[in-house]
């Protein structure tokens, strides 16, 4: 008998985060993300997260436009489809839908989900099977302040829960971000490693400027210095310069990879599941950046525990990501939204062991937290 898909609702979830996330573009107190829950006709259900970062501020898909596009364009496509066929589903909704990659993702994760439940196995297993069953952790370091970072740091690695760490800079200018990051380096020392996101923020004489000093520093890795839309300037970049270029905002999925790939224009992939339109088309961006020499790291949009859960079924089938992981969203929120949190320890995440994606919400935690909880409207 046929399962169809019966059922899709969005629900938008405000949690607040531990402390004021400092990017170059806005400050996040608060990580918004859309759950998606489909129900099938044979009782089965799936879950899935599609998540953005600081309103519309990081890209062009906020929470608000991902459960529009959810409810009002991609719903009505679906309902009534054949549940196990994803393939044919996210055909129809790359037809009749242009963009909008994370409403997209979480759907189609939903229904990866669902799959994988029915069949009694995890995500995992339908993309090839685990190589790993834990995946190493980066923390962001994004308080603002270089003090408060390396107090943070230290506690980190105290706590063995992350020894590599990413700095949020370019919101100033670009010689104190260089006294900031320097500072950072030299209370960490060889005990760990340090990257830097500049989310778009320099322009070409900035950067090179800029990515010279972190050079100089020690820093090991410079993820998206300059605007997506500038190509030739990511390019003239990674081929100046020693250290690594990682490529984030610009990839929107496997078409973006084959075109920075086509020339090299960056040593380094950020794959996100929800930037990429979902797990197949991660994979599709994964498979692109191996065939091409460019190296891999799994990026994340702060997502939930369970959009995070998602990603590692995904990156627990890739052979080598050469630049670990920073799927650590579930630990920057003051609540964890999981019925069985993920497990987090010795610098890495755990890959549940599934079924399905492996970790499904916990309904007094989601009924809190949703936007339109009960009473809150009228508030
Ligand atoms: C980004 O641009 O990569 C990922 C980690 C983090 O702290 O922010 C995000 C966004
Ligand atoms: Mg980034």
């Amino acid at each position: 008998m046929t399962t169809t898909i019966d059922h899709i609702e969005s629900i938008i979830i405000d949690v607040p985060t531990v402390r004021g996330h400092v990017l170059s573009m806005t400050t996040m107190m608060t990580q918004s993300v859309v759950l998606v829950h489909i129900r099938f006709s044979d009782g089965s259900e799936g879950w899935g997260e599609g998540a953005s970062i600081g309103g519309l501020s990081y890209g062009p898909e906020s929470v608000e436009s991902i459960k529009l596009a959810i409810d009002t364009y991609i719903a009505p496509i679906l309902l009534g489809k054949n549940g196990d066929r994803i393939a044919d589903a996210s055909e129809l909704m790359s037809r009749a839908i242009k963009g909008n990659h994370a409403a997209r993702s979480a759907v189609e994760t939903a229904l990866w989900d669902g799959l994988a439940r029915r069949l009694g196995v995890s995500v995992a297993q339908l993309f090839g099977g685990r190589i790993h069953d834990r995946l190493p952790v980066a923390w962001t370091l994004a308080s603002g302040n270089s003090e408060t970072d390396i107090a943070e740091a230290e506690r980190m690695i105290a706590e063995r829960r992350h020894r590599d760490f990413k700095l949020k800079i370019g919101k100033r200018k670009v010689k104190d971000d260089l006294a900031h990051v320097a500072a950072i380096a030299r209370a960490v020392g060889d005990r760990g490693t340090l990257r830097v996101d500049v989310n778009q923020a320099w322009n070409l004489t900035e950067a090179r400027y800029g990515v010279r000093g972190l050079q100089e520093i020690g820093c090991v890795l410079v993820e998206q210095p300059v605007p997506r839309d500038q190509l030739s300037n990511l390019r003239a970049l990674s081929y100046a310069y020693e250290i690594a270029i990682m490529a984030d905002e610009v990839l929107q999925g496997p078409a973006d990879a084959m075109r920075v790939a086509a020339d090299r224009s960056a040593d380094v992939f950020a794959v996100k599941v929800c930037q990429s339109g979902g797990l197949a088309p991660a994979a599709q961006v994964i498979a692109i950046a191996r065939a091409a020499g460019i190296e891999l790291y799994a990026g994340t949009m702060l997502e939930t525990g369970l959009g995070t859960a998602a990603a590692t079924q995904l990156f627990a089938t890739v052979p080598e990501l050469q630049w670990g992981t920073e799927l650590f969203g579930p630990l920057l929120l003051t609540e964890e939204i999981l019925l069985d949190p993920l497990d987090y320890a010795d610098f890495s995440v755990a890959v549940p062991k599934g079924p399905g994606i492996g970790a499904e919400p916990d309904p007094d935690k989601l009924n809190f937290y949703r936007r339109d909880r009960p009473g809150m409207l009228k508030a």
